[in-house]
């Protein structure tokens, strides 16, 4: 009996990360405490940012930034690339600006003001696929999205976790 209920802790615990890591929408807060600046001490500072973040659709980019000093475009990769300021697909002059992530794939960012976007004031990210149901499990089995690597990943973690837990505690048992 004691071996059923653990297993029955066991599901339960692996069924709370899963429904607790699918459910979260998360907001991002673009360059982390230096916000949407020139990077003048670290150039990679949002490549960096962006690959220690995972964006989701549904997620929320927050971009702060000094009043009339930066603004933030969203544009295409061509424009991206040759930090092209004209025709941006969509522009955010108030701070802070608040942008919904409603689409999966890759998405481009630049600052409009002279100089900047070459200044390293630049950020792209990739927006993975939202989870379809918020608390199933297949949800990790399904997903053909990067966001599955993360998702089976953290599952993985947990399993183990309480795994050893178990086989600690079945360990002393016996
Ligand atoms: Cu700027």
């Amino acid at each position: 009996m004691a071996f059923l209920s653990t297993r029955a802790m066991l599901v339960l615990g692996v069924s709370m990360a899963v429904a607790l890591h699918c459910a979260a929408a998360a907001t991002h807060t673009v360059g982390g405490t230096s916000g949407w600046i020139i990077p003048t001490t670290n150039s990679l500072l949002y490549t960096s940012w962006a690959a220690n973040n995972t964006f989701k659709v549904g997620d929320t980019l927050v971009f702060n930034f000094a009043a009339n000093a930066h603004n933030v475009l969203q544009v295409t990769k061509t424009n991206y690339d040759s930090c092209t300021a004209t025709s941006p697909l969509k522009t955010y002059s108030t701070s802070p600006a608040t942008v919904n992530l409603t689409e999966s794939g890759p998405q481009y960012y630049i600052c409009g003001y002279p100089g900047h976007c070459t200044g390293g004031q630049n950020l792209t990210i990739t927006v993975s696929a939202a989870s379809t149901s918020p608390t199933s499990s297949t949800n990790t089995s399904t997903s053909t999205s990067n966001a599955s690597y993360h998702s089976i990943s953290s599952l993985t973690a947990w399993m183990a976790m309480l795994f050893a837990v178990a086989a600690v505690f079945f360990g002393i048992q016996a």
